[in-house]
C-alpha cells in the first residue's frame, strides 16, 4: 500500500463512531463552513458555485461517489423556524373541525361494516392525512372564480372517507349518503368507495383508485394546463394541480416514471403531496431505509424542488440545543423500521432506543419527559409546518414542487392501529375503543351512540360551521369540484369530407386517409384551434411527419436550436404555441396527455379534440388500467389504434403484431369501437364522432384501427351511412343473374378492415365459379355485439336481424382479429357464423405468407366457402 492510499484510507469503524472522533469530526467541518460562508461573503453566487463544482469533480476524480450527499439534504423540516411563517388561521378550531371530520369519517367506515355485508372501506388512511388535508382545504386549495380557472384536488383514493366527511359537514351530501358508503344502489342514494367522476361527476375531479395513475394523470393536467395557455385557448388564469399521493404508491412506475417530464415542463402549478405514513398495505414502505430520503434524492435528480415536513414543532427547542447535530445524526441514521417500531412504543422504550449510548443526546433529550416524547408530533400532524411548506409550494416558479410529510398511519385511531403493520385493513373497532376516539376527539355523543357510530354535526351557527364555510368561501368554494359546463361545438357536415366520401382511385392506407382527415380538420375554422393530435414517436411511421410543419410540436421554451431538416418540406418544427403534443416513448404519458385533453371541457372549459395515435398493440394491451381509467372520468377524444391487424403489419412479428385490441376494447362499456375498411367508413365515423361527443354531448369516447395496406377506395354505396355507423351493411350484392340460376343457398362474406380486400378477391373467384356471393362490411363486431345485448333486454329485433331479413345462405366472416371477436354476434346469423382470423401469437413473414399461415387470404376463404356449401 503506497504511502498515500494509506491516507485516504477510511478511519476504522469503532473510532468512527466514537464521541471524540465525532467531536473532532464536527468542529472540521465546521472549519469548512466558515471558509465556504467566507466566499460567499466575497464572491457571487455563479463563483461560489464554480468553487462547488470544482470540489465535485476533485471527489469524482477521486473516486468518491456523492450522489447521496448532493441529492440528499439531513433529516429535518427543509424550512427552518427562522423562514416559518405565521400561521393565519385559528389552529383551534380548525383542530375542533378536524376532529369532526375524522370521527365521521371513522363512523361512515363502522356503520358500513357494523351492516356485517363485509362492504369494507379504509380509517387508517385517512387518519393520516386528516391534518394536511385540512390546512390545505382551509388555507391553499382554490376554486374557480371569475378571472380564475380554478385549482385541481386529486386525492389519495383510500382517503375518501374523510373528504366525504367533510363534504358531509359542509352540506354538500346527506347523512342518507354517508350513511350508506360503499351502497350506490341504495334509494336514498349511496357513496362509492373512491374518487369515480363517473360515480359522482359533481365531486370527483379525477379516478385515483388505482395506484400510480393519480401521479402521472396529474403531472399531464399540468402540463396540458400549460399547453392551453401557450396556445391562447386559456382565457382565465389557470389554477394549480395538487396530487396527494401515498408512499407506497410511489413505487408504481407510472409516477416515478414520468416524473421527469414535470421538471422538463417547469410545471409550477402542479404540487405533489406525499404523505410518507412509512407503511403500504402490508407493511413498511423501506423499513431498512427512509422514504423520504430516497424520494429526496429522486425528486431532487429530477429538477424538482423538493419539501421535507418531517418533524413537528415539539421538536424546535431540542433542535436550538443540538449544536453538535448529534440528535440530528441520530435523526439521520434511524431506519423507517425503528420509527415504526417507536409508535408503537412507550416514551421510556423509545427513548432507550433513541440516545443508545450517546451522553450528549441523552442530555439533550432530558429537556422532555418520556410522556411528551410520546406525543411529541410528527411533522403531518402540525398545522404551522405544513402551513408553511404549502405556502412555499404555491410560490414555485418554473419548477414543480414535491411535499414530502411524515405522518403516521392510523394517527389517533388507538394503540390498536397506530403504526401497526394491520393498520390498513382496519376497518371496525371495539365499544371500548368507540367510546374512547369519540371522547378524545371531543365528540359530545352518548356512549351508546359513540357505539353506534352516530354521526355528529355541530349547530349551523356554531363558531365551528361558521368558520368551516368562511374559510372556503374565501377560497372560492368548495373541494374537491368537478365541473362540467363547456360550450358545445358545431361538427362539420358530411360533405366537407367528400375527398373521402367520394372514393380515391390513388392506392393509399387508411392511415393515410386519416392523416390527410386530420389535416383538413385542422384548417377547419370550428374546430381546428380544438384538435390535439397526440403521438408517441411514431409520427413518420403514420405519415403524420408533414402535419410538423403545418401545425408544430409544442415545446413551451419554443424552438432553439435551427432543426437539421430545415431545409425540407416537412422540417421538425417545435413551437410555443405548437398544436401537436410529442410525447416521445411513453405510451402512459400520451394517454395521461388523452385524458387531460379529453376531459379539458370540466378542467378547463375547452372542448379539446385529442386524437392519439398509436401502434394498435401498445393501446388497450399496454396501458388498458388507463384506458378503463379515461372511461371513469367521461373523457372524450379519439384512440387511433394505427398499424393494426396480425398479418397486414407483416415483418414485425410477435409484439407488433396485434390481433387482439378490439377484443380488448370491447371491455369498455362507453367505447365506440371501429374497424373501418374504406376511406369513405373512416370519415362517416370520425363526422358522426365529433357530432356525438362535442355537438350532441354524448358520454362516449372512440376506439378506430387504420392499416398501413395500400389500396383504392371506392366511393361510399348509396344508403350506407346508417349501417357504417350501426355496424354493418351490405357492400356488394351478389350478382342477380347468378342467384336466379344458382340452386343451392348463396355465400355471404363479411369483411372488415384491410381484410375486406382479400374478402373481395374471394368473392370475385366465388362468383366467377357460379356461386353468389354477397359481401357485407363490418366496421364494429363490438357494436353489433352491444345492440344484440340491449335488443335482448327490450325484446326487439336486434339491428343484425334486420339486415338480414330475407337473407339465407351461409354465412362466413373474415378478419386480421381473433375470432372471439366475430365469435360474439354469432348467433344471430341463419345457420350461425363461420369465422377466419388470426388466433395465435404473431410472427416476421410476408403479408401474404402471414395470410396463408393465418387462412384468411382470398384462397383460403374460398376453401372454407367451399367447405360450408358442401355440407
Ligand atoms: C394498482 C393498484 N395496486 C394495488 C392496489 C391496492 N392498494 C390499495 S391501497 C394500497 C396501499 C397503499 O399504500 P400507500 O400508498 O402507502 O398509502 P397509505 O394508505 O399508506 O397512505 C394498495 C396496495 C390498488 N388500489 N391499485
Ligand atoms: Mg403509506
Amino acid at each position: 500500500m503506497t504511502e498515500s492510499e494509506k491516507n485516504t484510507q477510511a478511519l476504522p469503524e469503532e473510532l468512527n463512531d466514537s464521541y471524540e472522533f465525532q467531536n473532532e469530526w464536527r468542529m472540521e467541518i465546521h472549519e469548512w463552513i466558515e471558509s465556504l460562508q467566507a466566499v460567499k461573503d466575497s464572491y457571487s453566487e455563479r463563483e461560489v458555485k464554480e468553487l462547488l463544482r470544482e470540489l465535485q469533480n476533485f471527489a469524482l476524480s477521486h473516486g468518491i461517489s456523492l450522489s447521496e450527499a448532493t441529492l440528499n439534504t439531513p433529516y429535518r423540516n427543509s424550512i427552518p423556524l427562522s423562514e416559518q411563517p405565521s400561521y393565519p388561521g385559528d389552529i383551534e378550531m380548525e383542530s375542533k373541525i378536524e376532529n369532526i371530520i375524522r370521527w365521521n369519517a371513522m363512523a361512515m367506515v363502522l356503520q358500513a361494516y357494523d351492516l356485517g355485508e363485509g362492504l369494507g372501506g379504509h380509517i387508517a388512511t385517512y387518519a393520516s392525512t386528516a391534518t394536511m388535508t385540512e390546512v390545505a382545504l382551509n388555507h391553499f386549495i382554490k376554486s374557480r372564480s371569475e378571472d380564475y380557472q380554478g385549482d385541481m384536488f386529486n386525492i389519495q383514493a383510500h382517503s375518501s372517507p374523510g373528504v366525504y366527511s367533510r363534504a358531509f359537514l359542509e352540506g354538500r351530501l346527506s347523512i342518507e349518503e354517508i350513511g350508506n358508503f360503499r351502497r350506490e344502489l341504495q334509494k336514498e342514494g349511496g357513496l362509492p368507495s373512491y374518487p369515480h367522476p363517473r360515480r359522482r361527476p359533481e365531486l370527483w375531479p379525477s379516478p385515483t383508485a388505482s395506484m400510480g395513475l393519480n401521479g402521472v394523470s396529474s403531472i399531464y393536467y399540468a402540463r396540458f394546463s400549460k399547453y392551453l395557455e401557450n396556445r391562447g385557448l386559456l382565457t382565465k388564469k389557470g389554477g394549480k394541480i395538487w396530487a396527494f399521493l401515498g408512499d407506497g404508491e410511489m413505487d408504481e412506475p407510472e409516477t416515478i416514471g414520468t416524473i421527469n417530464i414535470a421538471s422538463r415542463e417547469k410545471l409550477d402549478n402542479l404540487i405533489f403531496v406525499v404523505n410518507c405514513n412509512l407503511q403500504r398495505l402490508d407493511g413498511p414502505v423501506r423499513g431498512n431505509g427512509k422514504i423520504i430520503q430516497e424520494l429526496e434524492a429522486v425528486f431532487r435528480g429530477s429538477g424538482w424542488d423538493v419539501i421535507k415536513v418531517i418533524w413537528g414543532s415539539e421538536w424546535d427547542p431540542l433542535f436550538a440545543i443540538d449544536d453538535n447535530d448529534v440528535m440530528q445524526r441520530r435523526m439521520d441514521e434511524v431506519l423507517d423500521g425503528e420509527y415504526q417500531m417507536y409508535s408503537t412504543s412507550s416514551g421510556e422504550d423509545q427513548r432507550a432506543h433513541w440516545v443508545k449510548d450517546n451522553p450528549e443526546l441523552e442530555s439533550i433529550m432530558k429537556n422532555i419527559s418520556d410522556d411528551e416524547l410520546k406525543e411529541i408530533k410528527r411533522g403531518g400532524f402540525d398545522h404551522k409546518k405544513l402551513y408553511a411548506a404549502f405556502d412555499r409550494a404555491t410560490k414555485s416558479s418554473g419548477k414543480p414542487t414535491v411535499i414530502l410529510v411524515k405522518t403516521l398511519k392510523g394517527y389517533g385511531l388507538g394503540e390498536g392501529s397506530e403504526g401497526r403493520n394491520i393498520a390498513h385493513q382496519k376497518k371496525t373497532m371495539s365499544d371500548e375503543e368507540r367510546i374512547e376516539i369519540a371522547k378524545r376527539l371531543g365528540i359530545p355523543l352518548s356512549k351508546e351512540e359513540s357505539i353506534a357510530a352516530k354521526f355528529y354535526v355541530p349547530d349551523q351557527d356554531s363558531d365551528e360551521m361558521k368558520y368551516m364555510h368562511k374559510m372556503r368561501q374565501d377560497l372560492g368554494g368548495y373541494q374537491p369540484i368537478r365541473h362540467d359546463e363547456c360550450k358545445t361545438l358545431k361538427a362539420p357536415e358530411l360533405d366537407q369530407f367528400s375527398d373521402f366520401t367520394d372514393g380515391i382511385d390513388r392506392s393509399i392506407s387508411t392511415t393515410l386517409a386519416l392523416v390527410r382527415m386530420m389535416s383538413k380538420m385542422l384548417r377547419n375554422k370550428d374546430i381546428g384551434p380544438y384538435l390535439v393530435p397526440i403521438v408517441p414517436d411514431e409520427a413518420r411511421t403514420f405519415g403524420m411527419d408533414g402535419l410538423f410543419s403545418q401545425s408544430g410540436i409544442y415545446s413551451p421554451s419554443g424552438q432553439n436550436y435551427e432543426p437539421v431538416d430545415a431545409g425540407t418540406i416537412s422540417p421538425y418544427k417545435e413551437a410555443k404555441d405548437g398544436q401537436i403534443l410529442q410525447e416521445g416513448i411513453c405510451e402512459a404519458g400520451a394517454l395521461a396527455s388523452f385524458m387531460a385533453a379529453g376531459t379539458a371541457y370540466s378542467h378547463s372549459q375547452l372542448p379539446m379534440i385529442p386524437i392519439y395515435i398509436f401502434y394498435s398493440i401498445f393501446g388497450m394491451q399496454r396501458i388498458g388500467d388507463m384506458v378503463w381509467a379515461c372511461g371513469d372520468a367521461m373523457t372524450k377524444g379519439f384512440l387511433i389504434g394505427a398499424t393494426a391487424g396480425r398479418t397486414t403489419l407483416n415483418g414485425e412479428g410477435v409484439q407488433h403484431q396485434d390481433g387482439q385490441s378490439h377484443v380488448l376494447a370491447s371491455v369498455v362499456p362507453n367505447m365506440m369501437t371501429y374497424d373501418p375498411a374504406f376511406a369513405y367508413e373512416l370519415a362517416v365515423i370520425m363526422q358522426d364522432g365529433i357530432k356525438r361527443m362535442y355537438q350532441d354531448l354524448e358520454d362516449v369516447f372512440y376506439y378506430i384501427t387504420v392499416y398501413n395496406e395500400n389500396y383504392t377506395h371506392p366511393a361510399m354505396p348509396d344508403n350506407s351511412h346508417e349501417g357504417i355507423l350501426n355496424g354493418m351493411y351490405c357492400f356488394k350484392n351478389a350478382s342477380d343473374s347468378l342467384l336466379k340460376e344458382y340452386k343451392g343457398k348463396p355465400m355471404h362474406l363479411l369483411g372488415s378492415g384491410s381484410l375486406m380486400q382479400q374478402v373481395i378477391e374471394a368473392q370475385e373467384i366465388l362468383e366467377k365459379e357460379g356461386i353468389p356471393t354477397f359481401i357485407w362490411s363490418v366496421t364494429s363486431y363490438n357494436l353489433l355485439h352491444r345492440d344484440f345485448r340491449s335488443s335482448k333486454e327490450t325484446k326487439q329485433k336486434s339491428y343484425v336481424e334486420t339486415i338480414l331479413e330475407g337473407h339465407q345462405g351461409h354465412f362466413l366472416s373474415v378478419s386480421d382479429w381473433i375470432t372471439l371477436l366475430p365469435d360474439s354476434i354469432s348467433r344471430l346469423f341463419p345457420g350461425g357464423l363461420t369465422t377466419l382470423g388470426t388466433d395465435g401469437y404473431g410472427l416476421s413473414e410476408t403479408r401474404e405468407a402471414l395470410r396463408d399461415h393465418f387462412g384468411i387470404g382470398a384462397h383460403a376463404i374460398v376453401k372454407k366457402a367451399k367447405e360450408l356449401l358442401s355440407q
